[in-house]
């Protein structure tokens, strides 16, 4: 990283942790950008209220409509989930593993959603889903576009915890070599505008220790569904 990108950072003893960094935008896309560590101050409370929806609606590995069981496992809170059969992907308001409406989404992934979003440049972003990524070391996602929303105008937003993941971000066609961004604990993308429909998606993860949450990556995608 070039020094002056790299000044500043340590100033992390303004929050009492000597060890933490002062977060940073760095703008990867028109209407892109990695808040650097933005999420790192309340990476404990999301962790909390992330073990609080899980212990209500499981992890679980979901099904391609191609058949393929995915490597990274998934679920919701939030109006709406995100979820993915034989029959196609689309968002349901019901969990169909336990047939009962998604976990609320809790208040803190609300706060720090609404908060990255408008730091990005889009203010009043009110998400309806928020789909949780569990990533164990080898789990991957293909590259993609997050398009099963009817809203486009509003963006994604999408918060990393724990252990490190190698963020592939290109264009707006699937022929477009994406860029290759490592994504720390605590650092938020957010993609809309002109870069709402970018491919994307995250290399094979790493083995690895995470002191806040062990062996796996948790991802948090925030989406405005409607
Ligand atoms: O895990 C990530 O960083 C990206 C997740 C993602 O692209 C998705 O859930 O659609
Ligand atoms: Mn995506």
């Amino acid at each position: 990283m070039p020094e002056a990108a790299g000044a500043g950072h340590l100033s992390g003893h303004l929050f009492g942790d000597p060890e933490a960094e002062a977060p940073w935008d760095e703008a990867i896309a028109p209407g892109a950008v990695l808040l650097r560590r933005h999420a790192c101050a309340r990476a404990e409370a999301l962790l909390a209220a992330a073990r609080e929806v899980v212990a209500a609606a499981p992890m679980r590995h979901l099904v391609t409509p191609g058949g393929q069981t995915m490597s990274v496992a998934m679920t919701n809170c939030g109006e709406w989930g995100w979820v993915s059969d034989r029959r196609g992907y689309r968002y349901d308001p019901v969990d169909p593993a336990s047939g009962r409406p998604w976990p609320p989404m809790p208040a803190v992934f609300l706060e720090v959603a609404r908060e990255a979003a408008a730091r990005a440049g889009y203010p009043d972003f009110a998400p309806q889903a928020c789909l949780m990524n569990l990533y164990r070391p080898g789990a991957r996602l293909t590259l993609h576009q997050d398009r099963d929303e009817l809203d486009l105008a509003a963006p994604i937003v999408s918060v990393s915890l724990g252990l490190p993941a190698i963020f592939l971000f290109g264009g707006l066609l699937r022929s477009e070599r994406p860029r290759r961004y490592p994504l720390q604990h605590g650092d938020v993308a957010v993609w809309g505008g002109p870069s709402r429909l970018a491919f994307h998606g995250v290399a094979p993860l790493a083995e690895g220790h995470h002191p806040a949450t062990g062996a796996v990556r948790l991802n948090l995608t925030f989406r405005k569904t409607r």
